[in-house]
């Protein structure tokens, strides 16, 4: 496979201004009819060059150049792309082809889910469906007609509005769509299916009246309601915040079994993973009720951060990816508890994005080249991507960042634009100076902040020094210090926060400052001081970035209970458990864990003044994940072991508080998924888990009844959870089935059920997950199937993956490779846990290398699962 580079970007040659589709569907396949009307572009210098247009796994039936057919010698066809040389500076093209929906694994381009037509084109998957110029600058308005058998798809969608619908013979009908919205083919979209309708409708800022509509198969029609009230919520909010109104008169969301991702935004026709959309009570936890608003606010976001205004090619994949995850998560943090929700990305960030940084995939936020574009819908495009957004808005404030996306949206509406565009919109309507700061975009890893203070106390001087350093990545070395915006505070021996005082008698200095870091050190001097503080560092983590700093315990158990800002408080309970953690790696006979641990959570637990919420997040111990990404030579079965013994002392020690923690939080009345439940249905959750793991009858017992009695999924998969991990062999049993015997029809609930036992110690070891995959409800062809079983075994159950006998690697290169041939992009992401070799201490790491090693000899090995093992083992 060929490399592409940024630095080879040009123009497109020629411009498509409209497209004209006729899609006849048919059991047996889909004949596309596409007429283009192309000009040269004037702002290529190409000249007269061929025409060249993207083609993948197409049968061509005919192609015709302002009506006139080409034969055969007129082009030429090189398999992934059709070249016409000697076209007009104007012309109609016009290109049948013929493609198979019904036999399209990949799930890219037009493809069938569970009896319906649907499509997924972004990256490049509208090349799966004509010969086009498939890229983003080329920006085009659709009209598209779509004929179908009437009884088996009275649903018959695509973007923009419906202009005409009608019979035709044979049972068919047909009805055409028009986007009036120039939009790169990209986000193309469309669905044909027997779905029901479930409409609402919105009435913008301007006073529009806006369509609203989802269309999802009749067994879900009682889960549509979360999303609809999340669409509404999104929409206000998007006019609140950003002053963006929608534009089109309709707006509609479907719901499809078979998605490689979480959603895609099309124009006016988003379409979902079922997982990322439907819910009830009884079948969504709490989490997916919160994953699923995020996601609908995300796609929804979209209209304006990505398709009004577009990326000029997939190197700017952050632009709209980046910015877009930034505003879903100011839309959540406003929603429900800001600190939680900073506490949730941080996790993600910190365990999943800072380990993609330091592995051999790493990549800056623009990445400079690629072979396989689906590899790069990265966690450091999303999340690390946001994080630059976000320390954008702090060095600006709000004021100077709204200015700044409005002009950005006015000046780049209806084009295709860079990141640097971006950057270049928040400096000029902030006139601040953003080019250090562009170096966010440009080098890749995760920086490292050393930090040391000092305390003179006859002056009563406090001294902070920040050193930054930017580890190698491929292809990188030497890397120039960043701008980073470093939030900070000091506190006083009581807890109180200190005045930071940069200048001696600086009267009326605030309690937390933003320091801005440019050089490779800098010494910062606190004046007027009378002992010396404990520095709170880095407060709701202003910056991506690895903070060293030598902190003693008692100074983190003090920081537990005193830092103003919650998320460090929270920060300093997961460095406080990572201490005490690490101290019993590799020490299988250290018994007693230290106390100052087990007293901060009695008072968490205890204490039911404390922020509910927070206290939930407390509870959890940094995952199995995080430890390792913190650790070198890492031994996780090792690392497992020592968690699960603090866990167990932990429970041991707090029994009675757990009990009373579980009685406390019983709720009465009805579910709500608002801040305060969820934090009451998490600690009821977490002191059962926690019962359970120390053998507990009377935990046992709890949980049981909980199981049963449950009314919503929360509390049922929360009891399911503590019981399958628990030792009670024969409750495992009897709950699973019992579970199993309830929701077999419902594939979301099957998917957790699977995912619960993948994930478990006790029920995910892997002849268990061999039979997992050999259950009547698993399928190949389902993405969610593969992930919740596979994807959940690697991912989260590390003891069994990282088995010293190395079955769990040749387990997953075993998946791997099967999946490689029917879904190419599923397969590159099933890898990824195999790709961190390097982090392993040798003996699992040899056998992590000979798995992927494995992989790479398979034969007609994709060209994105190519990409991903190559890389990890240059
Ligand atoms: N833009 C899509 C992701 C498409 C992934 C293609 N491999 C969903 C999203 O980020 O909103
Ligand atoms: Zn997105």
């Amino acid at each position: 496979p060929k490399t592409i580079y940024l630095s080879e970007y040009r123009v497109p040659a020629y411009l498509v201004d409209s497209v004209d589709l006729t899609f006849e569907l048919f059991e047996e396949g889909a004949r596309v009819h596409s007429v283009l009307s192309v000009r040269r572009n004037p702002d290529s210098d190409a000249g007269p060059a061929p025409l060249e247009l993207d083609g993948d796994s197409l049968k061509l039936e005919s192609l015709a150049l302002d009506g006139k057919t080409l034969d055969e010698g007129a082009f030429e066809d090189l398999g992934d792309r059709l070249v016409i040389p000697g076209v007009p500076e104007t012309f109609e093209l016009t290109v049948v082809t013929w493609i198979e929906p019904q036999n399209n694994t990949r799930l890219e381009g037009l493809y069938k889910s569970s009896g319906m037509f649907c499509t997924q084109c972004e990256a490049e998957g509208f090349r799966c469906i004509t010969y086009f110029p498939d890229r983003p600058d080329v920006m085009s308005r659709f009209r598209t007609r779509i004929e179908a058998e009437k009884s088996a798809y009275p649903v018959l969608l695509s973007n923009g509005n419906d202009v005409d619908r009608g019979d035709l013979a044979d049972g068919r009908h047909f009805v055409t769509w028009e986007d009036p919205f120039p939009k790169p083919c990209y986000l193309f979209a469309l669905v044909a299916g027997d779905l029901v309708e479930k409409r609402d409708s919105f009435t913008t800022c301007s006073g529009r009246e806006i369509d609203l509509r989802m269309y999802v198969e009749p067994r879900n029609a009682e889960k549509c309601d979360h999303a609809m009230d999340s669409l509404k919520r999104s929409m206000r909010w998007d006019e609140d915040v950003y002053g963006r109104e929608y534009d089109l008169d309709i707006f509609m969301i479907v719901a499809v079994d078979d998605f490689n991702m979480g959603a895609m935004e099309n124009k006016g026709l988003n379409i979902f993973n079922s997982s990322c959309v439907l819910a009830s009570q009884e079948t969504a936890t709490d989490m997916a009720f919160q994953r699923i608003e995020a996601i609908v606010a995300h796609e929804y976001f979209h209209n304006w951060s990505g398709n009004r205004v577009t990326c000029r090619d997939w190197f700017q994949l952050s632009l709209k990816e980046g910015f877009t995850v930034f505003r879903d998560a100011s839309f959540s943090a406003d929603t429900g508890s800001p600190t939680v929700k900073r506490i949730e990305d941080v996790t993600l960030l910190r365990t999943a994005q800072f380990a993609e940084d330091a592995g051999p995939m790493s990549h800056p936020v623009r990445p400079s080249s690629y072979m396989e574009i689906s590899n790069f819908y990265t966690l450091t495009i999303y999340e690390k991507g946001a994080e630059v957004v976000r320390m954008i808005h702090s060095l600006l404030g709000p004021d100077m960042f709204r200015k700044g996306s409005d002009l950005y949206f006015e000046r780049h509406d209806g084009q295709a634009v860079t990141t640097d565009d971006f950057v270049r919109a928040m400096e000029d309507a902030s006139g601040r100076d953003l080019s250090q700061f562009r170096l966010w975009y440009e080098q890749a890893g995760t920086p490292v902040l050393d930090v040391s203070d000092e305390f003179d106390a006859s002056a009563g001087i406090y001294r902070l020094t920040i050193r930054q350093s930017i580890p190698d990545t491929p292809g990188q070395s030497n890397k120039q210090p960043q701008h980073i915006p470093f939030a900070m505070g000091l506190l006083g021996a009581q807890g109180q926060a200190l005045p930071l005082r940069l200048r001696s008698g600086d009267t009326d200095a605030p309690l937390e400052r933003v320091l801005e870091l440019t050089d490779a050190e800098h010494t910062f001097e606190f004046h007027g001081l009378d002992e010396r503080p404990v520095p709170s560092l880095l407060r709701h983590f202003s910056a991506p970035v690895r903070v060293s700093y030598p902190w003693t315990r008692e100074q983190l158990q003090f920081l537990m209970s005193h830092d103003p800002d919650g998320f460090n408080r929270w920060d300093a309970g997961q460095r406080l458990a990572v201490d005490v953690i690490q101290g019993l790696v590799g020490n299988p006979d250290e018994d007693a864990i230290d106390s100052r641990l087990v007293d901060a959570y009695r008072q968490l637990i205890s204490d039911s003044s404390l922020d509910q919420a927070l206290v939930a997040k407390m509870l959890q111990l940094p995952s199995e994940a995080y430890l390792i990404e913190l650790s070198e030579a890492a031994d996780a079965p090792a690392i497992h072991a020592a968690r699960e013994r603090v866990l167990k002392r932990l429970a041991t020690a707090l029994r009675d508080e757990l009990v009373a923690c579980y009685n406390r939080n019983h709720q009465s009345g009805p579910y709500r998924v608002t801040p305060e439940q969820i934090a009451g249905r998490s600690l009821r959750n977490t002191a059962l888990s926690w019962l359970l793991l120390i053998n507990d009858d009377e935990g046992r017992e709890l949980a049981s009844q909980q199981f049963r009695a449950a009314d919503n999924m929360t509390d049922r998969m929360g009891a399911l959870r503590a019981l399958v991990n628990s030792d009670y062999e024969a409750d495992r049993e009897r709950v699973l089935s019992e579970f199993y015997e309830r929701f077999r029809h419902d594939p979301q609930v099957v998917e957790q059920w699977f995912s619960v036992q993948a994930a478990s110690g006790q029920a995910g070891r892997l002849p268990q997950i061999r039979a997992l995959l050999e259950h009547e409800a698993f399928d190949w062809k389902n993405p969610n199937k593969v992930r919740s079983v596979i994807g959940a075994f690697a991912g989260q159950n590390l003891a069994e993956f990282h088995k010293p006998d190395g079955s769990g690697y040749e387990f997953l290169a075993e998946q791997v490779c099967r999946l490689d041939d029917s879904n190419p992009q599923i397969a590159a992401r099933l890898v990824t846990p195999l790709t961190r070799w390097r982090k392993f201490a040798p003996s699992y790491g040899e056998q992590m290398k000979a798995g992927l090693e494995k992989v790479r000899d398979k034969a007609g090995l994709s060209r994105d699962v190519y990409e991903v093992v190559h890389k990890s083992l240059a």
